[in-house]
């Protein structure tokens, strides 16, 4: 496929209710959207950078900054590109992994498109539907948590997730498990908000029957998830650590973790992520799909990756109410729990034109030719 130009778009999308972790409280949802042009076919890319650089080192002015001037000038000098030559092509630069995982995603929208294959037959899924889970921000009140969880679980969600950082952790993992039983699939995520000293405390989880508890330590700290493993019960999940399938092999080897929580934007793209799901299956460990809420575009190729066989746990892949008042596609929808797969062409949602409009900050259109 030959590339001829490539729109940037910087969104700002107002959330239904604020969503606060041991990093930072969102209000609304700023991100990239990146939209390729080819003579065949259109492709959308959503980078999943947030606007500060909280989660991980990327933010979205950066990733905006890094595909202008260093992603798409190496794809200019390609005279043809497929999806699968992005990464290698793009591997000269160090990192920035969100910025090529979301021009990896437009290149495969627009070739499967002009394939008339869809993101998820592409990818080896085996799943219509999906089933869904939501993750749970940090709140003011334990009374205030459990009423956004029985919301939830009224809307059919299949799996609960509350986010949690010292201070708030044992107490309202044992309010919701008081509550709503001990059948509640129910796993926490820490975003690194504790240290190996913390394990005592991580320890008062274990009694609450968790299916798992994500990334408590340090992004560079794998030695130290090993260790902690060996001194609670509740199986480890990594997030912000796996980078790639080569760390995802490593984790697993050394115990630092028994299920993977798999991200496309943090690992360079689906073709990387697939990858891990190939690996840490062949080493028998269940992954699960990650979210970085998503709008319809990102959301529709998390949901198709999820459908892939070894996706055996919930998603934080929600349905697109749980973010957003109005969507920029048409809204995933939960139907007994489960999303559907889109089946469509490519990623197989369309953009809705007004609604783009209405959340756009900035837009900056780069002539692919002017490139080279
Ligand atoms: O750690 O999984 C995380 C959102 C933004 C950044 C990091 C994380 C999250 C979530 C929400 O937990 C997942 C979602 O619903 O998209
Ligand atoms: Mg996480």
């Amino acid at each position: 496929m030959k590339i001829t130009g490539c729109e940037l778009r910087r969104l700002r999308l107002p959330l239904v209710e604020p969503f606060r972790t041991s990093f930072a409280t969102q209000h609304a949802r700023e991100l990239l959207l990146l939209r390729i042009l080819t003579p065949d076919a259109e492709g959308w890319g959503e980078c999943v950078a947030m606007s500060d650089p909280l989660y991980s080192a990327e933010y979205s002015d950066g990733a905006a900054h890094v595909i202008q001037h260093f992603l798409l000038p190496r794809l200019a000098a390609a005279a043809e590109v497929s999806a699968a030559q992005v990464a290698p092509l793009l591997a000269p630069v160090k990192d920035h992994r969100m910025a090529k995982a979301a021009v990896e995603m437009a290149v495969l929208d627009a070739e499967l498109q002009a394939a008339h294959m869809p993101f998820a037959r592409y990818l080896g899924a085996v799943n219509d539907t999906v089933p869904a889970g939501v993750s749970v921000g940090i709140m003011d009140s334990t009374d205030r948590l459990l009423d956004t969880v029985a919301g939830y679980l009224d809307a059919g969600y299949l799996r609960i997730k509350l986010k949690i950082q010292p201070g708030w952790d044992v107490e309202p993992v044992r309010a919701v498990r008081e509550r709503f039983g001990d059948d509640l699939l129910l796993q926490v995520d820490a975003n690194t908000a504790y240290t190996l000293a913390d394990a005592p405390t991580l320890a008062q989880l274990d009694p609450f029957g968790l299916l798992l508890i994500e990334q408590p330590l340090a992004e560079d700290d794998v030695r130290g998830h090993a260790q902690l493993a060996q001194r609670i019960r509740t199986p480890l999940c990594l997030d912000e650590s796996i980078t790639s399938a080569r760390a995802a092999a490593h984790a697993l080897a050394i115990g630092a973790c028994s299920i993977i929580n798999i991200k496309p934007g943090r690992v360079g793209g689906y073709l990387e992520a697939r990858r891990i799901h190939d690996v840490a299956t062949a080493m028998g460990a269940p992954v699960w799909c990650g979210g970085m809420l998503e709008t319809g575009i990102g959301r529709a190729a998390n949901v198709a990756l999820a459908a892939l066989p070894g996706f055996v746990l919930p998603g934080d892949t929600s349905a697109s109410a749980r973010y957003y008042a109005q969507d920029i596609t048409a809204p995933f929808v939960l139907s007994d729990g489960h999303l559907q797969v889109p089946n469509a062409p490519g990623l197989g949602i369309e953009v809705q034109p007004d609604a783009l409009e209405d959340v756009t900050l900035w837009r900056h259109y780069i002539n692919l030719q002017s490139l080279r």
